[in-house]
């Protein structure tokens, strides 16, 4: 295994892979677009220049405070100038940044500086209403490796992040770091448990960025839009804040992901590109139809991914926001599929695109792991030269999730087409297994879709005693009133086999989200294993 991963390595290197880190990047940035501006944070704007002397100010803030290279620190903040300015901080320390949503809580922290051993964590004093010094202190207790506790605002008895930022006209010595090593860890998703931690390293994160901002046709003329938390990879580097810095252009911040602030946020920045799960795609529509006074004609790209977008509501949105449609399937491990801009309607509608790069080597296997024909299903499996090897300090489920010779196991359903593209189905674990047949969830919520009253529909396997599973559809309470016998006789006149017909029907007020925005199926399970039809 080692001697593979070597070999593919030295691969990326020679024809993948650029001579840089990340904090390199922004010196050659600052030397190119020096006067540009990089970053809009409310009503401020900071240039590249301005960026380089706060991140340089904060690097010198780390090493006076003690810290050094290969430390682990967690930041959980939200989308705002100072995340930027303190991450390329650390980048040009070689400090590594762990990349915790401001969505986190106690049990998945605490389970974030066991695994990591992180010594620091920066937090602001409170987000949306959320006190995070109460959470620094509830993790104080039990994290044996954090020393210190730095917040933006009212630190109380905490460090001021002030403390890590020292200006200084002298130049000064920063530790050598190949673009190879470790750069920063992101958390993997999930709904439950504690995250995993995702190595990245300088080079690949550059090359990402790089890759999917050309798949997006970006330039120096960009403004893109980071409407998700911009600790995920989507908003941070597909292409995002790297991809879209790296070509010169202008990131604008979103507090949150709330269509109110998103729709006017357009319109007021002339954004060009941004990027959403589906879930908020479709509350900025509902938005937009209920008003649309805004004009949001700047806007080219609307780049759509994070979980299965049905094809009549992919139509939809190009038809709504007036913009060109991108589906992009990725995963913080590593690999990204995306449609492109010239692609043909019906491929941005019902595909999630190709690789972006042309090392990525991505196969359909059975469950045996044979490769499976094109055309058919089975699971995405990878390697190429932004995918991980394995997780951070996880041994024994590396051994599981990577294969002998180096392909990272997606666990998504998908399968390849004739012209190249991929379709992702869902998860293959959410394939519900009904009295021994398997359903596809996704097949059952788009064809539900296609009810004239039903613009939105989950479904889910529930265990049960007597079939295993059963299935549960659920819809949205303001849409429609149907009942489970009408559901189910539409779906048997649109040809579905009654094995794959609800046994369960729920409406729910709203979708219960994870801490990116995407819909919690596994809280949905929750809610259909304590009803009973
Ligand atoms: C993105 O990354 P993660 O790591 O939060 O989640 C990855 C998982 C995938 O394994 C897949 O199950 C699902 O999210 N997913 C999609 C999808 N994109 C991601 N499922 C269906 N269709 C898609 N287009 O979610 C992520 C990272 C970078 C860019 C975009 C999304």
């Amino acid at each position: 295994m080692e001697k593979i991963i070597n070999y593919l390595e030295d691969q990326y290197n020679s024809k993948a892979w650029e001579k840089s880190t990340l904090g390199e990047a922004l010196d050659h940035w600052a030397k190119n677009y020096g006067d540009s501006i990089a970053i809009i944070d409310n009503d401020k704007s900071y240039t590249y220049k301005t960026l380089l002397k706060d991140a340089q100010a904060y690097a010198m803030g780390f090493l006076k405070q003690g810290y050094k290279k290969g430390d682990k620190i967690v930041l959980q903040l939200s989308n705002c100038y100072d995340f930027v300015a303190i991450a390329f901080g650390m980048f040009k320390v070689g400090i590594v940044p762990i990349m915790a949503l401001p969505a986190h809580r106690a049990i998945e922290l605490k389970g974030i500086f066991e695994l990591s051993q992180a010594v620091a964590y920066i937090i602001q004093d409170r987000y949306l209403g959320y006190d995070y010094r109460e959470l620094a202190r509830e993790i104080k207790k039990d994290s044996s490796s954090l020393k210190d506790i730095f917040v933006i605002g009212d630190n109380e008895e905490f460090k001021s992040v002030k403390n890590l930022k020292v200006k200084s006209e002298k130049p000064f010595i920063l530790p050598q770091i190949d673009h190879r090593e470790l750069a920063l860890l992101l958390l993997s998703g999930g709904t439950t448990g504690i995250p995993k931690l995702i190595p990245r390293r300088h080079t690949d994160y550059l090359y990402v960025g790089k890759m999917t901002a050309k798949r997006c046709q970006m330039t120096d003329k960009s403004i893109y839009l980071a409407a998700l938390p911009i600790a995920h990879n989507f908003p941070l580097g597909c292409p995002g804040l790297i991809g879209t810095l790296n070509v010169g252009g202008k990131v604008v911040m979103c507090q949150t992901t709330s269509p109110d602030e998103i729709i006017p946020l357009i319109e007021e920045q002339k954004v060009t590109i941004t990027g959403l799960v589906p879930a908020m795609a479709v509350m900025c529509m509902e938005f937009i139809n209920y008003d649309d006074s805004y004009d949001i004609s700047s806007l080219k790209v609307l780049q759509i991914g994070g979980s299965v977008l049905d094809s009549i509501t992919a139509e939809k949105i190009e038809n709504v926001f007036g913009c060109k449609l991108q589906q992009i399937f990725g995963i913080a491990e590593g690999l990204i599929c995306c449609t492109a801009l010239d692609d043909p309607d019906e491929t941005v509608y019902n595909c999630q695109g190709k690789p972006i790069s042309e090392m990525d080597e991505v196969i359909i296997v059975d469950e045996n792991e044979n490769e499976v024909e094109t055309g058919g299903y089975g699971e995405l499996i990878v390697r190429g030269p932004y995918t991980i090897f394995g997780y951070y300090n996880l041994p024994e489920i590396n051994k599981e999730q990577v294969s002998a010779n180096g392909y990272f196991r997606t666990g998504d359903k998908a399968r390849k087409l004739e012209n190249g593209n991929y379709q992702v189905a869902g998860r293959m674990k959410e394939l519900i297994n009904r009295a021994g047949e398997k359903i596809t969830p996704s097949e059952l919520e788009e064809t539900l879709l296609k009810h004239d009253r039903i613009r939105e529909a989950q479904v889910v396997g529930i265990r049960d005693k007597e079939l295993g599973e059963r299935i549960c559809a659920f819809l949205l309470k303001n849409n429609v009133t149907l009942s489970l016998d009408q559901v189910r006789v539409f779906l048997s006149q649109r040809g579905m086999a009654t094995f794959k017909l609800p046994d369960q029907l729920i409406y729910v007020e709203s979708w219960p989200l994870t801490s990116v925005g995407k819909i919690n199926k596994k809280q949905l399970k929750i809610i259909a294993e304590h009803k009973i039809s």
